[in-house]
């Protein structure tokens, strides 16, 4: 039958039996596909009858549906027209997130989560202000996404009138990764666990509302008397002081009831909560078994029993981070973690285990993470706020007013810094180094292997007047890299030859690159020297010094040239009155679509023969002729290695 939808159209007509047989259908298609291709399996089998029930009652794409965070969008993809999941997330294949390109259906690309309702808000006032009153905005939000401060933000907008036609559905399903935290969370799963309180609820206020306006008067007071009784204390609706409708609690996965609910919702003609009750994984036992996320993001598995295809006996940047923290946490009780909801794509679910007391999840709320670690630094902590790279961005007004300027010690991990890949444009941790540049003291350190990302966070936690950043990107740790000699402005020399041409620097693990590049300009004859500051940001004497006595420096980074550690360096030479040239190599400022790491690399032209390639055109001052390049082929093979 699933063949058969080409658009939302096709979903009327069909009976009670028929959209129950679909919603099978889509559930085995999901789990056949993701296993192939890996993927958001869970979120997305737990809102099958959702968002079979958003296409009928509501006209897409008249009416704009807005997915928070949009890792759950694969059921509302295969519904408008979307169904080759071959390349799911792949280089030309359907994107993990809703994506304008592919679709008119699509509207919201960011992958950040908790957007959703200020999306939702200014689409209704636009709808509202250019005479479109006929349509409707629909917001599906989690009770994850619903911890991030900009839907608070947003719903105290969304009730500042009463004539818009926007309908909020949460999708609680009592999990974000791990389960929600917090006093809202619980609120919630009150809500959810107690069925004859709802039942309850549900039945009295249908008899109440035969009274009328005083009838809604006596159920409220009824109400609030029966749980102080029951000291209870389970709201009245999501937000009992909010002023807006309220439809639900209802069971999502019953499309008749969803189907009704959303239809009152639709008709209201105002602002309106629906409360949805979701199981994340559903009709999946692999996913349902699972504690720690349900399968919320799995690599390629096997389809029956829910296993990995691949396991890596390799140790990731994030597992040796997590390693290292608790040796941190062990040796001075002032440590302390904090993730936004991440607890183990973070590594922190070590640290968590061993001292419970000392790791804060604190939601999908990056603002206040950092924020909340200034104040514990000012109580007498030293907070490790570890997030993926590209979530910072949101709190970087957090990081400058409330860490730097008030001279904080914290320490930010950044993981998945650089190309990511498969998530997109959103995901690529990118920015940071640039943003994070114009921080007031703040210090920045890009390991190259595990040691250096050992030694990293033990300095870093040792500075307790400053912000202190370590970033590494996604995956396993790149092979040791030992230094042939370190610097007195602690500078790691990597590699060295007689002639001084090129200074190479390579910044974390494009440390291995520069060592590449060098290989590669040796037999060219071009005799260069690799370093690793590790520490990029002070920007270190040494590489002054050093670049005065090349003809050329040339910069290797994971993250966006402008503003980046070349731009940086370059300012500092001039300020030296070095007039060496230098090269950046790094990301252009532009959105990079999904695909693996390695092809974004190389389509970016990071790999060691490009890289080559241009600096022997900037030493010889000539185009290199044909025929040299394939000397590099060789090397250019393992050129997969780079982290
Ligand atoms: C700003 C930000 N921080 C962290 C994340 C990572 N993240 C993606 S989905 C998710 C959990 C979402 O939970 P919920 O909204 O309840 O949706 P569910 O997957 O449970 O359906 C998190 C933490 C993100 N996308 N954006």
């Amino acid at each position: 039958m699933l063949e058969q939808i080409r658009s939302p159209k096709d979903l009327e007509g069909l009976n009670e039996q028929q959209l129950k047989g679909l919603a099978q259908e889509i559930r085995s298609f999901l789990i056949e596909t993701v296993s192939k291709t890996g993927g958001h399996l869970g979120p997305n089998l737990g809102v099958v009858e959702l968002t079979l029930a958003m296409h009928r009652v509501f006209r897409s794409p008249a009416d704009a549906m807005v997915f928070d965070t949009g890792h759950q969008s694969y059921v509302h993809k295969l519904l408008t027209g979307r169904q080759d999941f071959s390349d799911l997330r792949q280089s030309g294949g359907i994107a993990g997130y809703p994506q304008r390109s592919e679709s008119e259906h699509d509207i919201v690309e960011n992958s950040h989560a908790s957007t959703s309702l200020s999306w939702a808000d200014g689409i209704s006032r636009a709808f509202k202000a250019t005479g479109q009153a006929d349509r409707h905005v629909v917001a599906v939000i989690g009770d994850g996404a619903l911890t991030g401060g900009m839907a608070w933000e947003a719903l105290n907008n969304i009730t500042d009138d009463n004539d818009r036609n926007l309908v909020v559905i949460v999708n609680d399903n009592g999990r974000s990764y791990a389960p929600t935290i917090g006093g809202l969370a619980r609120g919630l799963s009150k809500i959810r666990t107690e069925p004859w309180y709802r039942e309850g609820y549900r039945i009295s206020k249908r008899v109440f509302s035969v009274f009328g306006p005083l009838g809604r008067v006596l159920f409220n007071a009824t109400h609030a008397f029966i749980d102080s009784l029951l000291g209870f204390g389970v709201p009245r609706g999501i937000f009992p002081n909010l002023d807006i409708k309220h439809l639900g609690p209802v069971d999502g996965h019953d499309i008749v009831s969803l189907e009704k609910v959303l239809q009152q919702a639709k008709n209201l003609g105002q602002p309106v909560i629906v409360h949805a009750i979701t199981q994340k994984g559903r009709g999946y036992s692999p996913a349902l078994e699972d504690e720690a996320d349900q399968f919320h993001a799995v690599g390629k598995i096997n389809p029956e029993s829910g296993l990995p295809i691949k396991v890596s006996s390799e140790p990731s940047w994030t597992s040796v981070f997590g390693d290292e923290l608790v040796a941190r946490a062990d040796a001075d009780d002032k440590i302390v973690g904090i993730t936004g909801a991440m607890l183990i794509p973070v590594g922190m679910d070590a640290m968590a285990e061993k001292y419970p007391g000392r790791v804060f999840d604190v939601g999908i709320a990056e603002q206040h993470a950092v924020t909340a670690a200034a104040g514990m630094a000012f109580g007498g902590l030293h907070p490790v706020v570890a997030v993926y790279s590209t979530f910072l961005n949101r709190a970087f007004d957090q990081v400058l007013m409330d860490v730097a300027l008030h001279k904080a010690g914290v320490t930010f991990v950044l993981d998945r810094a650089g190309v990511t890949g498969p998530d997109g444009a959103s995901h690529h941790g990118m920015w940071d180094m640039s943003i994070l540049q114009v921080v007031p003291g703040i210090q920045i350190a890009a390991p190259r292997d595990e040691e250096s990302l050992r030694e990293s966070l033990r300095e870093a936690v040792a500075i307790d007047n400053a912000p202190t950043v370590i970033r590494f990107p996604k995956g396993s740790v790149a092979k040791p890299l030992p230094a042939l000699r370190r610097l007195a402005g602690g500078t790691d020399v990597l590699f060295e030859s007689e002639a001084k041409d090129v200074l190479v620097v390579g910044i974390g693990p494009f440390a291995h690159l520069a060592v590449r590049v060098a290989g590669l300009l040796s037999q060219q004859g071009i005799g260069a020297t690799v370093v690793d500051p590790r520490w990029i940001l002070p920007v270190s004497e040494d590489l002054v010094e050093l670049s005065a006595d090349h003809r050329l420096v040339v910069t290797l980074e994971d993250g966006v040239r402008v503003g980046g550690f070349g731009s940086r360096l370059r300012q500092s030479l001039r300020v030296a009155q070095i007039d060496t040239g230098l090269h950046e190599v790094g990301i252009p400022a532009e959105f990079l679509e999904h695909a693996e790491r390695d092809e974004i690399l190389s389509r970016l032209g990071l790999t060691d023969k490009q890289i080559a390639m241009e600096v022997v055109e900037q030493v010889v001052g000539t185009r290199v002729p044909k025929a040299k390049p394939q000397l590099s082929e060789e090397l250019s093979q393992d050129q997969g290695q780079h982290q």
